[in-house]
């Protein structure tokens, strides 16, 4: 992922133009890709507040499912939050809101949920993303920076532009904390390739508006219930490498979540961790998806790849079964078993 990598669905804003055309807003509702993750939550609550500050009624719908940390952080901005996989009533092309707001995702696959009336609000959509790929029609309106390396970055002179401040430095708390939030978990606390010289002065600014970053740490990443590292231990045990140690595979079956107790969302993390093994250039996990019957199996890859002069691209990896996301980070749904999952994989990765 180099700085000029260019979206295949491109910007039609700068941010000083996103900011003007939000600071007309009086009453809008945000969304993101559902079980929003650290930058998710961040850019919602950043921008919300920062409308709220603007005079606008601003409110945040999720589709679940929620870790509860978030419910910790969203404090007192308005919420909704509609269930995976069910279609979330919405205003459809009603007056009831002039402005939506979608962060951190630009798929209709991730909005799969909000479909049913999204696009007649097309027309007053904001959308501000640093995915590489996106759907042009969700939103009129867009400002799609894949340099960041989180959707905070690229929210946050937008915000500043709004309250009329020069710096992040001088951000309220309220904001300074959410845009933090997304900028040190998109980025694995600041250890991925895409860290920047600007994402680590925006980190800095961001520290000096006030955020707490330990307090941050405690609330996101020591939280974890023992059901998980159990999930850990069956995962780690079932880790086969291949093409001479180049790529790990571990492989989660039903019945592991079952015996352990954990939940889907124990996986995050579990194919990070491998590549802390020499030779691995390419990490995967592969769950059986609850959804998945003998007749109709159905796997989730999650896919990590370490940068350097050999680095593997996982979103073109995955793209190969119709899945995607980063170069470093990427994840795909495939109809078939574990095992034939983990065969077309390697072929990929061959
Ligand atoms: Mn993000």
């Amino acid at each position: 992922m180099g700085p000029s990598t260019k979206p295949d669905w491109g910007s039609t804003h700068d941010a000083r133009g996103i900011a003007s055309r939000l600071s007309s807003a009086r009453r809008a509702v945000v969304v993101t890709h559902g079980k929003p993750d650290g930058d998710a939550v961040g850019s919602t609550l950043a921008i919300a507040r920062a409308l709220a500050l603007r005079g606008a009624w601003a409110e945040v719908w999720y589709i679940g499912p929620v870790a509860p940390w978030v419910l910790e952080l969203v404090g007192k901005v308005p919420r909704r939050v509609f269930e995976s996989g069910q279609a979330a009533t919405g205003p459809g092309a009603s007056d009831a809101y002039d402005t939506l707001v979608c962060v951190d995702t630009g798929t209709w696959s991730q909005l799969a949920e909000f479909k049913g009336w999204m696009p007649a609000l097309a027309d007053r959509a904001v959308l501000i993303d640093h995915h590489l790929h996106g759907d042009p029609d969700v939103a009129s309106t867009r400002l799609v920076d894949t340099t960041c390396a989180s959707c905070t970055q690229v929210l946050s002179p937008v915000v500043c532009d709004m309250l009329g401040l020069a710096s992040p430095a001088d951000l309220p708390h309220e904001i300074a904390e959410p845009l933090y939030l997304g900028l040190a978990t998109d980025t694995g606390w600041f250890r991925y390739s895409n860290v920047t010289p600007e994402t680590m002065r925006l980190a800095g600014d961001l520290l000096r508006a006030g955020v707490d970053h330990t307090r941050l740490y405690r609330i996101i990443e020591q939280q974890d219930q023992p059901a998980r590292w159990k999930l850990l231990g069956r995962a780690l045990s079932s880790l086969e490498l291949f093409h001479g140690g180049r790529v790990a595979v571990q492989a989660l079956r039903l019945s592991d979540f079952a015996q352990t107790g954990a939940d889907r969302n124990d996986t995050t993390g579990f194919a990070d961790m491998v590549l802390a093994v020499a030779s691995v250039q390419a990490s995967a996990v592969i769950s059986e998806s609850d959804q998945s019957t003998p007749d109709a199996p159905l796997c989730k890859i999650s896919l990590r790849t370490k940068p350097g002069p050999d680095a593997i691209d996982a979103n073109r990896v995955l793209g190969g079964l119709g899945g995607g996301g980063h170069a470093r980070a990427a994840g795909a749904k495939v109809r078939a078993s574990i095992d034939e999952t983990r065969r077309r994989l390697l072929e990929l990765l061959a």
